[in-house]
C-alpha cells in the first residue's frame, strides 16, 4: 500500500460519526440545499437537472452513512464470518429508488422537492442504472447481497468496476445495434473512490524454484507487468434495519500513467501505449451470457479482481496479526459461476509462496474457503482456459494448478484402482489438440461444496455435468434455489399491489415472503379480486405510458398482456413465441377465426443479443418485421399487437413484471439453470405458460398444476428424441398448423416481400433446431389455447394470480440466503 494504515485519532469528537440530517422535511430540504450550494458549486435556481439530481442522491445517502459506518465498527469488533461473495457481474438496477425505500426517506423526499419546486419523478428518471451485468447471473448477485444486508450478514461483495456496462440496444432498420453505455458520463454519485488504498496486481513472467537451507523448495514468481486495483465503495442497505454493507469494485489503473522519455522524444501514443493496454481491464463488461467466449482480456479481469479482492481482504480487512490457518473461520468465498475461481491457485500461492505455509496445510485451508456455484446445464458455457494462454498470463498459477490435479488424480487412483478412463475424464486439465484447464473441475475440487440454481439443474450437475466428481464426493453437492429480492421487485415495483397486500395481511411480509401464504383466502374473496384487477390494469397503464414516452408506442388498454423478457438465446426459444404469434396472424388473416372471437393480446419482448451471436440477432431482426407487419395490418382490428421496446433492463423490468398477465419461460427442458424472472412475474400475479424446466417445475409445484400452463417435452424425453435422431422436417411435414405457420414467416410478407431475408432462422428450424422448438410447437399452442379459454373467465383467472402471488413467498432471496448460510457457509 503506498498510503499507510489509518490514523488513530484520539480526540473523542471524532470517534463516531456524525448525526445524519433530520428526518423531516425541513432537514431534508437543508441537507439537499446544502449538496447543492457546496457539493455541486450551484445555485438552486441555476441548477440543471443532473445537478438536482446528483445532490438528491448525496443528500439521501446522508442518512446512509451514519448506518454504514456504525455497521463496519461492528463487523470490525466482532469475530463472525464474513461471506466474500465474488461476482464478475452485479446488474444493480437504479439505487435512489432503493435507497428512499431502505431508508422510509419516499414521502419526505417528495415533500422536500416539491417545495424546492422539482419533481422527484424527474430526478428519479435522471440516474442511469449501472448495468454491471448480462442478466440473471448479475440480478442475481445484487439480489442477494440486498438479502444479506436485510439479514444482517456480514457480507463484502466483491466485483469489477466497468466503465461501460452491458451496452445499450438501439434498432436500426428492425435490427440491434449496440452503444457504449457510459453510465459514469454524468457523475457517479453512489460511489466512494479509495485510491489510497489501491493493491498492486501482477501478470506474466516466469517463476523461479530454489531450495533453502532447509532443504524445502521454494518458488518465486517474477512477473513482466503489473496494473492497480483502485477500489470504489458502495453501499448496500438492508430493509430499515440501520445495517448497511458493502460492495467493492475494482477500477484497472496504470502503474505508470506513461513513458516520459518515449513522450519526451514527440512519440504520444507510444508513451501512453501501455497505460491504455493496462487501464483495458476494466473498461467494458463481455457483453456475452451463458456462453462466454474465452478471450484474453476476459481472463485478466478474472484474474485482476479475485487477486485484488483476496489480497484487500487478507492484508486490509483481517485484524493485523491474524492466524491465517484460522482463515476459514472468518471468511468463505462464495464463487458465482467460475468466472473467480482463479482465486483458488491465488489463495494457494499467497499462503505457500508469500506466507511459507506447507502445501498441505495450504490446501486444507483453501478449500475451507471457497464454495462454487454453478449457473449452467449447457455444455459450451463452462469455462476452459488454454494451457497456453494461462501459462503466459499467470505462470506461477498455472504450476499450482498442476499440483493440484496431481494430489488430486492420485486420490482418484487410489479410490478407482486401474480405471485410467476415469483418470483421464476427472483432470483439471482436459487432453486433446488444444490442453485446457476446466475451471468447473478446478472449482469443485477446491471448493467446499457445490450448488446448482434450482431443483432440476442440481440433479442434472450431478448426473450429466459432473457425474464423477458427485459420485466420488456425493455430500459436497447441493441445491439452493435461486430467489429474487422482495424489496426491489414486488414492495418498489409494484407500489400498488404491495399497498393491498399490506392493508390484507399487515407490512411484514416484506422481510418475511412465505407471510404472503396469508393472502389465500383471499383469492375468494370478490371485492378482493376487483381490488387486484384494478392495481394490474393500473400496472398495465403505467407500462403504456412509459412505453410512449419511451420509445413511442401506442398499446391497446385491454388485452392480455403477454411478455417474454430475457437474454436473446436460443435456448430460451423466442422463436417459439414467435411461431405462435404467426400462427394466430395466420388464423385471422385467412379467416379461420375473426378478430373480435379472438382473445385479444399485446405481446411485449424485451431481450438483448451478444453482438457477435449471429442467430440471435436475426431472431431479433424477425420479431420486430412480424410485429410491424401485424401493428399496421387494419384487417385485424388491433386483436394483436407486438411491442418489442429496445434496452430492456432492470429499470424497464421494474415496469413491466407488475404490468404482465402471463410469463413466458419456454426454454427447452434441460436448458434453463432456473430463471429468476420467471419468480418476478409469479410474485407479481402473472400466471406462468412454461416447460418443465430450472425453477419453473418448482413454481408450478407450489401454485399447483390447475395455476400454471404446462407444456412441452420433459428432459427425458427431449433427450431420447434426441438420441433417436431428431428430425424437424418430420414434424414440420405431419402438423398442417406448423406447417402454414413456417410457410407464412418464411413467405416474405413480413420483411418487405424478400423471403430471404427470413430464410436464415427459417432454414436453421427445419434442418436443425437444436433446441426442438418445432418438437414442442403443437404442444404449446395447446397450452396457448387453454390460456385463451382460462382468461376468458376473468374472475376466475384474478384467482389464480392472486394463488400464484400468495404460494411464491419461497422464491424471496432472502430465503436463499438462509439455505446458503444453513448448506453451505455455516455448514
Ligand atoms: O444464471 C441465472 C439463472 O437463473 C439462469 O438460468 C442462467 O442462465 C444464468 C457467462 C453466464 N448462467 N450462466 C450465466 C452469464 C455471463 C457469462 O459471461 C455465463 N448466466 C446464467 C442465475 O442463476
Amino acid at each position: 500500500n503506498v498510503v499507510g494504515p489509518t490514523m488513530p485519532v484520539r480526540n473523542p469528537v471524532a470517534q463516531g460519526p456524525v448525526n445524519p440530517p433530520a428526518h423531516t422535511v425541513d432537514g431534508f430540504v437543508e441537507a439537499f440545499l446544502r449538496e447543492l450550494n457546496f457539493g455541486q458549486g450551484v445555485l438552486l435556481s441555476r441548477s440543471t437537472v443532473n445537478d438536482q439530481y446528483l445532490a438528491l442522491a448525496r443528500t439521501v445517502q446522508q442518512y446512509l452513512v451514519a448506518g454504514w459506518l456504525e455497521t463496519g465498527a461492528r463487523r470490525r469488533q466482532g469475530d463472525r464470518k464474513i461471506i466474500g461473495y465474488l461476482s464478475a457481474e452485479y446488474l444493480l438496477g437504479r439505487q435512489l429508488d432503493n435507497a428512499l425505500m431502505a431508508t422510509t426517506l419516499g414521502e419526505i423526499a417528495e415533500e422536500a422537492m416539491t417545495q424546492c419546486g422539482l419533481d422527484l419523478a424527474r430526478l428519479r428518471a435522471q440516474e442511469i442504472e449501472p448495468g454491471l451485468g448480462n442478466g440473471g447471473l448479475g440480478r442475481l448477485a445484487a439480489c442477494f447481497v440486498d438479502s444479506l444486508a436485510t439479514l444482517d450478514v456480514p457480507c463484502i461483495g466483491y466485483g469489477i468496476r466497468y466503465e461501460y456496462g452491458i451496452f445499450r440496444q438501439t434498432f436500426v432498420d428492425d435490427r440491434q445495434a449496440e452503444v457504449p453505455d457510459s453510465w459514469l458520463s454524468l457523475g457517479s454519485p453512489w460511489e466512494f473512490p479509495h485510491p489510497e488504498r489501491q493493491v498492486r496486481v501482477a501478470f506474466g513472467g516466469r517463476t523461479e524454484t530454489t531450495t533453502d537451507e532447509q532443504g524445502r523448495e521454494r518458488t518465486t514468481w517474477i512477473p513482466a507487468w503489473d496494473v492497480l486495483g483502485i477500489p470504489y465503495h458502495y453501499m448496500v442497505p438492508g430493509y430499515r434495519n440501520g445495517s448497511v454493507n458493502t460492495l467493492r469494485l475494482w477500477s484497472a489503473k496504470a502503474t505508470q500513467a506513461f513513458d516520459l522519455q518515449i513522450f519526451n522524444s514527440g512519440d504520444y501514443a507510444e508513451a501512453v501505449r501501455s497505460q491504455t493496454f493496462a487501464e483495458n481491464i476494466s473498461k467494458v463488461l463481455y457483453p456475452e451470457d451463458s456462453t462466454p467466449q474465452g478471450k484474453e482480456l476476459r481472463l485478466q479481469q478474472q484474474y485482476f479482481f479475485v487477486a485484488c479482492s483476496l489480497h484487500d481482504f487478507i492484508e486490509n480487512t483481517l485484524p493485523r496479526d491474524f492466524d491465517l490457518r484460522r482463515l476459514p473461520e472468518r471468511i468463505i468465498f462464495q464463487l458465482n459461476d467460475t468466472h473467480p475461481v482463479i482465486g483458488i491457485p491465488e489463495l494457494m500461492r499467497i499462503l505457500v509462496d508469500l506466507k511459507g505455509f506447507e502445501w498441505d496445510e495450504a490446501w486444507d485451508i483453501t478449500r475451507e474457503c471457497f464454495a462454487y456455484t454453478c449457473h449452467t446445464l449447457l455444455p459450451e458455457a463452462l469455462e476452459v482456459w488454454p494451457v497456453e494462454l494461462l501459462g503466459r498470463l499467470l505462470p506461477r498459477h498455472l504450476e499450482i494448478i498442476y499440483r493440484i490435479n496431481d494430489n488430486f488424480l492420485d486420490e482418484v487412483r487410489e479410490a478407482y484402482p486401474g480405471d485410467a478412463d476415469r483418470v483421464r475424464r476427472m483432470s483439471i486439465i482436459a487432453e486433446g489438440p488444444q490442453r485446457a484447464v476446466r475451471m468447473a473441475y478446478l472449482a469443485t475440487i477446491g471448493g467446499s461444496r457445490v450448488n446448482g440454481v434450482a431443483e432440476l439443474q442440481s440433479q442434472l450437475l450431478r448426473e450429466k455435468v459432473l457425474p464423477d466428481f458427485s459420485e466420488l464426493w456425493p455430500d459436497k453437492f447441493t441445491n439452493i434455489t435461486n430467489g429474487v429480492t422482495p424489496r426491489r421487485f414486488l414492495h418498489q415495483a409494484n407500489p400498488l399491489l404491495s399497498t393491498l397486500i399490506t392493508e390484507a395481511i399487515g407490512p411484514s411480509w416484506v422481510t418475511d415472503l412465505e407471510q404472503l401464504r396469508g393472502l389465500e383466502p383471499y383469492a375468494d374473496d370478490a371485492g378482493f379480486r376487483e381490488q387486484f384487477q384494478a392495481v394490474k390494469q393500473a400496472n398495465k397503464e403505467r407500462l403504456y405510458r412509459e412505453l410512449r414516452a419511451r420509445d413511442g408506442l401506442e398499446l391497446p388498454r385491454h388485452a392480455m398482456l403477454d411478455v417474454m423478457v430475457k437474454r436473446l438465446h436460443e435456448y430460451k426459444r423466442q422463436t417459439l413465441k414467435l411461431l405462435h404469434i404467426v400462427s394466430l396472424y395466420d388464423d385471422l388473416i385467412s379467416g379461420d377465426v375473426s378478430p373480435a372471437d379472438m382473445v385479444s393480446r399485446t405481446f411485449v419482448f424485451g431481450a438483448k443479443a451478444a453482438p457477435g451471436y449471429y442467430m440471435a440477432k436475426e431472431i431479433i431482426y424477425l420479431i420486430n418485421s412480424v410485429g410491424r407487419t401485424i401493428n399496421e395490418d387494419k384487417r385485424i382490428e388491433g386483436a394483436l399487437s407486438v411491442a418489442f421496446p429496445a434496452n430492456y433492463n432492470v429499470t424497464l423490468a421494474e415496469k413491466v413484471v407488475p404490468a404482465a398477465d402471463l410469463s413466458e419461460q419456454i426454454s427447452l427442458a434441460g436448458k434453463e439453470a432456473s430463471g429468476t424472472g420467471n419468480m418476478k412475474f409469479a410474485l407479481n400475479g402473472a400466471l406462468t405458460i412454461g416447460t418443465d424446466d430450472g425453477a419453473n417445475v418448482e413454481i408450478r409445484a407450489l401454485v399447483g398444476d390447475d395455476n400454471f400452463f404446462l407444456f412441452g417435452l420433459t428432459e427425458p424425453e427431449a433427450e431420447q428424441l434426441r438420441a433417436d435422431g431428431y428430425d424437424p422436417k418430420a414434424f414440420y411435414r405431419s402438423d398442417e398448423k406448423l406447417r402454414r405457420t413456417l410457410d407464412l414467416l418464411g413467405s416474405g410478407i413480413f420483411t418487405g416481400g424478400d423471403a430471404s431475408a427470413s430464410a436464415p432462422l427459417v432454414q436453421n428450424l427445419l434442418h436443425d433446431d437444436p433446441f426442438m422448438a418445432l418438437a414442442d410447437f403443437r404442444s404449446y399452442l395447446d397450452a396457448q389455447t387453454r390460456v385463451d379459454e382460462a382468461y376468458r373467465d376473468s374472475d376466475a383467472w384474478t384467482r389464480s394470480a392472486i394463488l400464484n402471488v400468495a404460494r411464491t413467498g419461497f422464491f424471496s432471496s432472502d430465503r436463499s440466503m438462509r439455505d446458503y448460510l444453513d448448506r453451505v457457509w455455516l455448514a
